[in-house]
C-alpha cells in the first residue's frame, strides 16, 4: 500500500529514470544500440531495484502509465542517438504481459514514437513468453500489429519458459535474447556450450538476431563470437549506464 502510493507519486515526481547497457558485436567493436533498463530513486524509501517494483507495478496497473513513460523516454533518447547521425543505433525496451493486453498499447507506442520524430526501426520491443498467460491469439495478434508499425519485436530471457519452441515459429520477433543463466555456464559446462551453439543455429536457421546476455569474461565472450553470436550485452563491456554516460560513449565511439 505504502509503496503503491510512492510508485504513484514517485512518476508524478519524476523520479523514474532510464539506464541504458550498451550492445556490441562480438569483436567489441561496433556499438549496436541499448536495452534501456527502468530505476526508481524514490524520496521516501531511496534506491529501489526494478525486481522490487516492478512486480508490485504490475499488479496495481501502475505499469500502463509507467510503461507509457519509459517508452516516451527511450524514444527521445532515440532522437538524440538519430540527431547525432546514430539512428543505426537502437533502443530496446522492455514491456510487461499487462502493457501488451491493454487497449491502446499499439496507439501509443505509434504515438511515441511519431512524437518523437524517430524511425519504428530503430525501437526494439523485448517480450518475454509469459505474455502468452492470457490469450496467445491475443498476443500474436498485437505482436503483428507493432511488427507492421516497424519496431522490431526481441524474446528476452529465451530459453527459461516453457513452451519456447512451440511458438517460435508463428511469433514475429526478429530477435532472441539467450539469458544469462545460459551463457553463465558455458566455459565450464561442455553441455550447456552445446545448448547455446544449438539455440544460435536454430535461431540463425530461423533468420534471427541473436544476442547473448550478462556476458562478463572475455573467456564467454571468444566462444560466443566462435559461434558466431551476433550481439554481446553484459558486464565485460559496459553496467547499464546513466543517459548522458551513454551519449557520451556514443560520441567517443565514433
Ligand atoms: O537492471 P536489471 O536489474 O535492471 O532489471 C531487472 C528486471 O527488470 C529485468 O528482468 C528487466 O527485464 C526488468 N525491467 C527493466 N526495465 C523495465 C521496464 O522498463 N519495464 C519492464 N516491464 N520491465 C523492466
Ligand atoms: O530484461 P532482462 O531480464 O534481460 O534484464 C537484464 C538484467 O541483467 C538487468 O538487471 C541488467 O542489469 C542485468 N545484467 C546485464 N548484464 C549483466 C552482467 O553481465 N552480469 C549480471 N550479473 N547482470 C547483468
Ligand atoms: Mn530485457
Ligand atoms: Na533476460
Amino acid at each position: 500500500m505504502v509503496l503503491t502510493n510512492g510508485l504513484r507519486r514517485g512518476l508524478e515526481r519524476g523520479e523514474f529514470l532510464l539506464n541504458y547497457q550498451p550492445q556490441y558485436d562480438a569483436a567489441g567493436k561496433r556499438l549496436i544500440g541499448f536495452e534501456a533498463l527502468l530505476r526508481w530513486n524514490s524520496a521516501e524509501h531511496g534506491f529501489m531495484p526494478p525486481d522490487r517494483f516492478i512486480p508490485l507495478a504490475e499488479q496495481t496497473g501502475l505499469i500502463i502509465p509507467i510503461g507509457e513513460w519509459v517508452f516516451k523516454e527511450a524514444c527521445l533518447f532515440a532522437r538524440r542517438l538519430a540527431d547525432m547521425g546514430k539512428a543505426a543505433i537502437h533502443v530496446a525496451v522492455n514491456i510487461s504481459p499487462r502493457q501488451l493486453v491493454a487497449d491502446g498499447f499499439v496507439a501509443t507506442v505509434r504515438s511515441c514514437i511519431e512524437a518523437a520524430g524517430i524511425s519504428p526501426g530503430q525501437i526494439e520491443i523485448e517480450i518475454t513468453e509469459s505474455i502468452f498467460i492470457e490469450s496467445v491469439e491475443d498476443a500474436i495478434f498485437k505482436l503483428s500489429q507493432l511488427r507492421e508499425l516497424g519496431v522490431v519485436l526481441s524474446l528476452d530471457d529465451f530459453g527459461t519458459g516453457y513452451s519456447s519452441l512451440t511458438y517460435l515459429k508463428s511469433l514475429p520477433v526478429g530477435v532472441l535474447k539467450i539469458d544469462k543463466s545460459f551463457i553463465d555456464e558455458i566455459v565450464s559446462d561442455q553441455a550447456q556450450l552445446h545448448v547455446v551453439g544449438a539455440m544460435i543455429n536454430l535461431g540463425h536457421n530461423l533468420g534471427l538476431s541473436l544476442v547473448a546476455e550478462g556476458v562478463e569474461t572475455e573467456k564467454q565472450l571468444k566462444i560466443l563470437s566462435e559461434y558466431r553470436c551476433d550481439r554481446i550485452q553484459g558486464y565485460v563491456f559496459s553496467k547499464p549506464l546513466a543517459a548522458e554516460a551513454a551519449i557520451r560513449l556514443v560520441t567517443d565511439s565514433a
